[in-house]
């Protein structure tokens, strides 16, 4: 069957690495167009370039800051240059930013994950509805996650961003019931991308750690998922979705298993 996705133009925010990457792809192969944006334009050729081979007939990029509302309302206007109809929001981009506890906390940090994670899923979403608002059968796809839903030490901002996301995916369900979108929330657990390097800045021995004998989610778990969620029929709203590792039973209980030491 040819798939629901196929000529449909998706927006995915944070393309440049992690799920946003995988989602791409993933879109790409169900032959849908893309409409890819991050901060790391050469990440995003590439992403482009695997999205073409994949089978997008159009996997375009542009620069995109979702925590600057002029770079998003660049962003989405060099989209409406391509279309005037979008089918899929992705609001994806965001992470974690060190994990120091609320005595220890830096401006810096918690400016940063409140900007992209709640502030910058506001400016796509207000952005972009012009696009969608005529189209029902469209997806809005919210990245929470597990974080969001249960707190944890040193992660005061991620944790309370991601709860507010959560809420905003809500808000924004009811105020668009009648339109025909769908608004969803995704939210993963413990999963191996850049997160724990960006979080961590750039320290990949203490990144590699957080995943340490564990068998986490891969980016590409998470795509298939918010694939197969805007690919429903368009009278099935998949609200929310709260996918963990199998190794992860809660917040604080990990399985690991023995890791052999080094030679
Ligand atoms: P990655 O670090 O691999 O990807 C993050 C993406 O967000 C990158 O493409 C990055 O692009 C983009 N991004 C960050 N800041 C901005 C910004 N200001 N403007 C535009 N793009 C930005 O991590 P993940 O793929 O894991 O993270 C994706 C989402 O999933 C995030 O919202 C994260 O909070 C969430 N999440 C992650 C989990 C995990 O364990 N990995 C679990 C649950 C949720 P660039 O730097 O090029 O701008
Ligand atoms: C990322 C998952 O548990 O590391 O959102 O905060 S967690």
């Amino acid at each position: 069957m040819r798939s629901r996705l196929a000529n449909k133009w998706v927006i995915i925010t944070g393309a440049s690495s992690g799920f946003g990457a995988a989602t791409a792809r993933a879109f790409g192969a169900e032959g849908a167009k893309l409409l890819l944006g991050a901060r790391r334009l050469d990440r995003l050729e590439k992403v482009s370039s695997e999205c073409h081979e994949a089978g997008s007939p159009e996997a375009l990029f542009h620069a995109l800051d979702v925590s600057q509302t002029a770079s998003v309302e660049s962003f989405v206007k060099w989209g409406r240059s391509h279309t005037d109809c979008v089918d899929v929001l992705i609001n994806n981009a965001g992470g974690a930013h060190g994990l120091d506890t609320v005595a220890e906390g830096k401006d810096e940090d918690w400016e940063a994950m409140l900007q992209t994670n709640v502030l910058g899923v506001l400016r796509m979403t207000r952005a972009v509805l012009p696009l969608m608002i005529n189209n029902p059968g469209g997806s809005i796809l919210n990245i929470g996650s597990y974080a969001g839903r249960v707190a944890y030490e040193g992660g005061a901002a991620y944790c309370g961003a991601k709860a507010a996301e959560l809420q905003i995916t809500r808000a924004l369900r009811l105020e668009l019931c009648g339109s025909g979108l769908r608004v969803g929330g995704i939210d993963p657990g413990l999963a191996e991308t850049e997160f724990s390097v960006v979080r961590f800045k750039g320290d990949t021995a203490r990144a590699k750690k957080v995943y340490e004998g564990a068998n986490p989610l891969k980016a590409e778990d998470i795509a298939e998922a918010i694939v197969w969620a805007a690919s429903r029929p368009p009278h099935v709203c998949i609200d929310e979705m709260l996918i963990k590792a199998t190794d992860q039973a809660g917040m604080h209980k990990v399985y690991r298993r023995p890791v052999p030491a080094p030679k």
